[in-house]
């Protein structure tokens, strides 16, 4: 096999200082290498069993292929995909990437059997659950994997409730594909209540191998970061904030040893952002009418990416967060993180269609699906906002790191924000408050 690194796959100006390879701060231009926005003939691949995906979004709405009850047999296998017009594997589970949706009901003891149809150990972790530690699924710690053909079965009573999710444990597998919704529906009648439930499961592929993916992360941290600062951002700055303040923004980020659009660790340069399985040019699309209460569960199953979800023109009203409910507010925008889950009831107000808009924190791409009232209507896509720097006080020191970002008029809910909210509470007020 060729050697992945080639010139024309990551030009040399990657590494260079020079300023006039790199786009310019504050201004929206993109990487010059556009990220992939796949490819739109999901028919044709479905028919040619090319898209499993396809399946699943479509028919998520019918009811199916969710899986539900207290006996659930998953196989885990290789299956053709095709997100960006050129063939892959995915790691899949009964053929489909994402996974089924599992929807259990709290209060129920189930059992899940899963085949390692793979020729490497496999497992599966549910994220988020209350269960026996040998229940877990991460291999070495709570058990020791599932060998290659053998059946392992979790057992565990369902004692929580709310939307969630599982991914392999094992190596790589969980950006190759392995990842599903878990939807735990509440043992009495569900507080939140709505007339149509969908999930949105964002995540990241890419056609590279994860491992060749993370050789060079280790070889450097911001190898896919397209948008290093540059001389020009520094003049900039000299003219912005003076001389010494410029130098000084400088070293503060060198002596962290770490860059200010470092957002993502790894960007649109290789990843495909897909919904439900599909990449931004198919458009997943949840069919709704006009004033009916529409739940959509927005899962991150990406391996590394963070996104800031919206659907222009329409609010959204956050009624969950990591499956836990919470006092509804009503947001523009939310930002999501690797693994979080929010729950949001939104409502067409007419017969248009509007865009999901998930793009990633470092503007790199995005995914995109459409809430419509007939399938096929499209509604325009937004420009991707203009990438920001990091600073300290985002950067996660301190009680306000993530509030939101500065210049925006929007209202949003920064991912983490959720967190500390409680249905009730004193923290309420003070955790929402970038929310009005
Ligand atoms: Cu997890």
């Amino acid at each position: 096999m060729k050697d992945p690194l080639e010139p024309d796959d990551f030009p040399a100006s990657r590494f260079a200082t020079n300023a006039s390879h790199l786009p310019t701060h504050g201004n929206v231009s993109l990487p010059r290498r556009r990220f992939v926005q796949g490819v739109a003939t999901g028919g044709l691949l479905a028919a040619a069993g090319l898209w499993p995906a396809l399946a699943w979004g479509q028919e998520q709405a019918g009811g199916m292929p969710v899986l539900r009850g207290t006996d659930i047999r998953l196989k885990i296998g290789l299956t053709p995909v095709n997100f960006t017009g050129a063939a892959r594997q995915a790691t899949a589970v009964n053929g489909l990437v994402p996974a089924p949706i599992l929807r259990l009901k709290e209060g129920e003891t189930v059992a899940i059997h899963v085949t390692n149809q793979l020729a490497q150990p496999s497992s599966i972790h549910w994220h988020g659950i209350l269960l026996p530690f040998d229940m877990d699924g991460v291999p070495g710690l709570a058990f020791p994997g599932i060998a290659p053909g053998e059946t392992f079965t979790y057992r565990f009573k369902v004692q929580q409730s709310g939307t969630y999710w599982y991914h392999s444990h094992s190596r790589f597998q969980e950006q190759t594909g392995l990842i599903g919704p878990l939807i735990l529906d509440p043992a009495g009648t569900d507080p939140i209540q709505a007339d149509r439930d969908y999930v949105v499961m964002l995540s990241d592929w890419s056609d590279r191998e994860p491992e060749w993916i993370f050789r060079r992360l280790k070889q450097s941290s911001d190898f896919f970061n397209y948008q290093m600062p540059t001389v020009g951002d520094l003049v900039q700055d000299i003219r912005t904030m003076g001389w010494a303040q410029a130098i000084d923004k400088r070293k503060m980020w060198d002596a962290m040893r770490m860059n200010p659009t470092d957002l993502g660790d790894v960007s649109g340069a290789t990843y495909t952002y897909l919904a439900n399985g599909m990449p931004p040019a198919a458009n997943w699309t949840a069919i709704a009418h006009p004033g009916e209460k529409v739940r959509l569960r927005v899962i991150n199953g990406s391996a590394t990416t963070i996104f800031d979800v919206r659907i222009p023109g329409l609010k959204m009203t956050v009624v969950s967060a990591d499956g836990q409910d919470v006092e509804p507010v009503t947001v523009d925008e939310f930002r999501i993180s690797v693994a979080e889950t929010y729950d949001v009831i939104v409502q067409l107000p007419d017969e248009r269609a509007y865009t999901i808009f998930a793009q990633s924190i470092d503007r790199s791409g995005y995914a995109r699906a459409t809430l419509a009232p007939r399938a096929g209507m499209a509604a325009p896509v937004p420009r991707m906002d203009p990438k920001t720097w990091l600073s300290h006080g985002r950067y996660g020191h301190g009680r306000h790191a993530r509030h939101g970002r500065h210049g925006r008029s929007r209202h949003v809910l920064p991912a983490r924000q959720a967190r500390g909210v409680a249905t009730r509470g004193a923290r309420t007020r003070h955790v929402w408050h970038a929310a009005r």
